[in-house]
């Protein structure tokens, strides 16, 4: 194939951007001839990890499938794209580390908007849900599915935490770029780097 494998994460908030680049980045690379495959949450929420909900441990270990898969991917040589809030920055550095241990590049995309220009966005009304308390907790240990629209402990940003990365390879700011720009740094970036 000639092609290398790579791990492109996004991170960020909730209608902060993720998948509207993540599906762009994805269609200009296959009109490129790429093989380059997107996870987000709806190939992978609704079926590996139907299982987990929005509790601090389900958000690690949905973090950690998902950095596993993104590896294989990346292993059998696709430009893996992964668009996931995920919150944490030690999930996030594990994921790291694992691609890091078998040289597979790994490329975190912090996808960055302001909390109040997110929650102007809000296409799902799940800001004012939160912010209306309507995002109830379920227990730890009982299985919550995002179909039955009852998921979550706490909403991301707004009462669960979001750790910016402080290492990031590229910092999209979508408040004050569109996603063709955004499209353009990450592939301008791939393609320093001799990844694509
Ligand atoms: C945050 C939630 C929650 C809670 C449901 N907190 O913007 P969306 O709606 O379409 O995408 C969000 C998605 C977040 O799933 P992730 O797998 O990316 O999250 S994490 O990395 O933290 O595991 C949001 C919706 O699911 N959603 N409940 N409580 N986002």
């Amino acid at each position: 194939l000639g092609q290398k494998g790579v791990t492109i994460w996004l991170t960020g908030l909730s209608a902060s951007g993720k998948s509207t680049i993540a599906c762009a980045l994805e269609q200009y690379l296959l009109h490129l001839h790429k093989f380059a495959y997107r996870l987000d949450g709806d190939n992978v929420r609704f079926g590996l990890n139907k299982d987990l909900g929005f509790d601090e441990k389900s958000r690690n270990e949905n973090i950690r499938r998902i950095g596993e898969v993104s590896k294989l991917f990346a292993d059998a040589a696709a430009i893996s794209i992964t668009a996931f809030i995920s919150p944490c920055r030690t999930d996030r550095d594990s994921v790291r580390a694992l691609h890091e241990s078998s040289n597979i590049p790994f490329v975190e995309v912090f996808v960055d908007a302001p909390l109040d220009v997110v929650e102007q966005r809000d296409p799902k009304g799940l800001y004012k849900k939160a912010r209306a308390g309507e995002i109830k907790g379920t227990p730890q240990n009982q299985t919550v599915y995002v179909q039955d629209f009852n998921f979550g402990i706490e909403f991301t940003g707004v009462s669960a935490p979001y750790e910016e990365p402080l290492k990031a390879e590229i910092h999209l700011r979508t408040d004050q770029e569109d996603v063709r720009s955004s499209v353009r740094t990450i592939v301008s970036y791939l393609s320093e780097k001799g990844y694509i």
